[in-house]
């Protein structure tokens, strides 16, 4: 009987921990542990990942664009491994972020910066939730929840397959990610191209091709939004509530 008992206690015990829903369940070694911290550190995730990635106070950037020092127009093998120094502009990779997020709750939050004269200059989205799937399911898409002031641009990508310009993904009979020079979870095709081309000025050369977030409170470039490019563009997750 006390065996029985002892068997069943264990089994309890680890099928809450696979769960994750205890704390003293400890999911990885990130951002969250000491929220204090700006700046470089190795993560590991609960599947074992070990990566370097930037955090914020408590949050992890997935990627920042802010002098146009990175190429972004890279490979599909380059998306899934991740490029760029961390402490610069980067891609936290699709393999890293998905063993990142894997069976967690997690936000996500896009920081735009307007190139001038623009005022007010910084803008935000954040959406509650947020997740992607593994390689097998092309690192599907999962967001929602928008808040902010800069527009729900990525909400409608929600459900979307990654692509990029060599691995055609997309809803669209064109190749999404080819033709507006930038990744993304494309369907046909974006209303948001964090991965587009950086420019050092506010009008983008061709139509949504660069730094690109139509939905922005305004027209803030000629003849539209779709023309516009950002000074700096960011995106960070936390999914620290449910980390130890
Ligand atoms: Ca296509």
């Amino acid at each position: 009987m006390h065996l029985l008992t002892l068997v069943f206690g264990v089994i309890l015990h680890v099928s809450i921990s696979q769960a994750g829903h205890e704390c003293g369940v400890c999911y990885m070694s990130d951002c969250c542990n000491d929220r204090s911290i700006t700046g470089r550190k190795n993560i590991k995730t609960n599947g074992g990942k070990i990566f370097s990635a930037f955090c914020d106070q408590g949050w992890t950037y997935i990627m920042r664009r802010f002098n146009g020092h990175e190429n972004f127009y890279r490979t599909w093998r380059e998306y899934q491994n991740g490029f760029g120094k961390r402490d610069g502009e980067h891609f936290i990779g699709l393999d890293n972020l998905a063993s990142f997020v894997k069976g967690r709750t997690c936000k996500v939050r896009f920081d735009l910066e307007a190139w001038p004269p623009v005022s007010p200059a910084n803008r935000f989205a954040e959406y509650s939730v947020f997740s992607i799937a593994d390689w097998s399911d092309k690192y599907r898409l999962t967001i929602g929840g928008y808040s902010g002031t800069a527009g729900n641009a990525f909400g409608g990508a929600n459900g979307a397959m990654f692509s990029t310009y060599d691995q055609d993904n997309d809803s669209w009979g064109g190749n999404c990610a080819l033709n507006y020079k930038g990744a993304m979870w494309h369907k046909a095709c974006h209303a948001a191209n964090p991965f587009g081309l950086y420019t050092y000025r506010r009008n983008c050369p061709s139509r949504a091709q660069c730094l690109t977030w139509v939905h922005w409170p305004g027209i803030i470039a000629s003849p539209d939004n779709w023309y516009n490019t950002f000074k700096s563009f960011s995106m960070k997750i936390n999914c620290c509530h449910n980390s130890c």
